[in-house]
């Protein structure tokens, strides 16, 4: 079913422990599962694009002892450590060609389930906009937790290795998972049961809902593509194929929603632009009577694209990795992976307007803002600088560099808190949350439950009153603090948690959230 693509082509690299064939060992040992391609059958892909990418243990471990609770089994009784090297440079090397997977190749990979059968209302007692989702990497599952009582009210297999923000339906019901192998799965949180899945892409970079609820956008890498699905059934009504002005085709860093604008922004990781795609059925802002003006290169590519889904190009300086959005999506602040500067796009006239000083690799997919002396400010953690950077969004000029001990990944806040929450994910102070006052920018306190443990990220629930985070251990924990004064309240037994996200937080964009 798979495009061909990896098979054979790595060989070369794989021949070298010890003589030892890496392809072959492959095709005889591990194919059945992962599929001749790499592209993932029963098992996931495994490609560079994949493994490369997740935290965990080294490959060669996993070939040799498994992984526990899964049904990969341990090889290390039947390879010897050369052959098992083997096939872990083999399995770590790039496929030679970028493999297919057409509009039907997704679309037979739908499966919906016979088993779901929605509920008219809440099959709990709970606030459903309380519901807090757990992300659990260690066996791929999901948690599902009542903000109010702590309880887990359900806990469900998800494909392997899911990575971003879930993406909730506007009215809070619905809720859509992606893996890095591309699979999006929908869940009702009302019903508290799976719906379906479908292959989106082979290797995708994150999901993003329409304003309207109709529509999924999934970013892939791998083929280079933007997939969109009906939220309905996960039937896919579009892919679009991702090739820049020059004609060469790039793979799409990430997606958002843009509400204000009915449309989905992303950005293309090989060439130097950024695209809109209009989810207005009546074609907007594409559309004659949108009020925005643009410039007469926007013009051009407005070309005969109307409708919906219609897109537009804007033309940047230079490819951008990552982004975020000012509240109300006019201005795009978006930095590369080299992580030598950021750049502010306007939306409305579709060029550079700013550039910003931030220099460390700017994680700006986890970045945050709120008010400060009336002004909007707007924080990212750096993933190669022990700092955070505060940036006021009305001129971008920057207020502050907070001093961190490491380099962090995420931040996060509520409207009703008085304090920003960051990890320091690297180097050896992991194991620290620092609380950050949101008007003096001090650190205010230090949280360490777990000494020499990664502990990061973290969510408040729906009134900002307890906050979540995640000890990101295999026998983790999720542990929940009182917001106010620090106190740890409970903690949860988890299976490596990494993300938490609060259905009301992220449906009413609350200043704190990202993406
Ligand atoms: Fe993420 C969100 C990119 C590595 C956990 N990460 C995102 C988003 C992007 C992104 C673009 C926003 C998507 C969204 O939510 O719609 N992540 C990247 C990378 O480029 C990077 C550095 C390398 C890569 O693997 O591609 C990376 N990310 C990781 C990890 O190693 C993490 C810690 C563990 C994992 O799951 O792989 C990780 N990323 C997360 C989480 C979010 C995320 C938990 C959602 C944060 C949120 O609160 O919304």
């Amino acid at each position: 079913m798979l495009g061909m693509g990896g098979g054979a082509a790595a060989q070369g690299a794989a021949e070298g422990a010890a003589g030892a064939d890496g392809a072959a060992l492959f095709a005889e040992n591990c194919a059945s599962c992962h599929a001749e391609t790499r592209l993932g059958g029963t098992g996931p892909a495994l490609i560079p694009e994949t493994l490369g990418r997740m935290m965990g243990p080294a490959l060669e471990q996993v070939i040799a002892a498994g992984r526990p609770a899964t049904q990969m089994a341990g090889f290390g009784g039947q390879l010897s450590p050369e052959e098992i090297a083997a096939v872990a440079a083999y399995i770590a090397t790039p496929l030679t060609e970028t493999p297919r997977w057409s509009l039907e190749q997704a679309a037979q990979s739908r499966e919906m389930s016979a088993e779901y059968r929605p509920a008219p209302a809440p099959v709990f007692t709970g606030d459903p906009m309380n519901i807090t989702l757990v992300v659990e990497a260690g066996d791929h599952h999901i948690s599902v937790l009542d903000g109010d009582s702590f309880e887990v009210l359900d806990r469900f297999a998800t494909p392997f290795a899911v990575h971003g923000g879930p993406k909730f339906s506007p009215d809070g019901r619905f809720v859509f998972v992606m893996s890095r192998d591309g699979w999006v799965q929908k869940y009702d949180i009302w019903s508290l049961q799976v719906v379906g899945q479908i292959r989106a892409g082979l290797n995708s970079r994150n999901i993003a809902m329409s304003a309207d609820g109709k529509w999924l956008a999934v970013a892939n890498y791998l083929p280079q593509t933007l997939t969109i699905l009906s939220t309905e059934d996960l039937s896919v009504v579009k892919v679009l194929e991702v090739v820049a002005r020059d004609g060469r085709p790039s793979r799409v860093s990430a997606v958002y929603q843009a509400p204000e604008r009915q449309s989905f922004v992303l950005a293309l990781k090989d060439a130097p632009e950024i695209w809109e795609v209009t989810t207005d059925p009546e074609g907007g802002p594409f559309h004659d009577g949108f009020v925005h003006s643009y410039e007469a290169s926007m013009e051009e590519s407005l070309g005969a694209e109307k409708g919906l889904f219609a897109r537009r190009r804007i033309a940047i300086d230079e490819p951008l990795d990552d982004f975020f959005f000012s509240p109300d999506y006019r201005d795009l602040i978006g930095t590369n992976r080299e992580g030598t500067k950021g750049e502010v796009i306007n939306l409305d006239v579709g060029r550079k307007i700013a550039e910003l000083p931030l220099p460390g690799m700017p994680h700006l997919g986890s970045g945050i803002s709120w008010m400060r002396d009336g002004h909007r400010v707007m924080a990212t953690p750096h993933l190669k600088e022990g700092v955070i950077s505060v940036i006021d969004m009305s001129d971008w000029h920057l207020v502050q560099t907070i001093a961190m001990d490491g380099p962090g990944f995420f931040l996060r806040s509520h409207e009703a808190s008085p304090y920003v929450w960051a990890d320091v994910f690297f180097g050896p102070h992991k194991d620290e949350m620092q609380i950050i006052d949101k008007q003096s920018l001090e650190i205010v306190r230090r949280l360490v439950p777990e000494p020499g443990k990664l502990f990061a990220h973290a969510e408040f629930t729906r009134d900002g009153r307890y906050v979540f985070t995640s000890l990101m251990e295999d026998e983790g924990a999720v542990i929940i603090y009182d917001a106010q004064t620090f106190e740890e309240v409970k903690r949860l037994p988890m299976r490596k948690p990494i993300g938490k996200y609060n259905v009301w937080n992220k449906i009413t964009f609350d200043d704190g959230t990202s993406h």
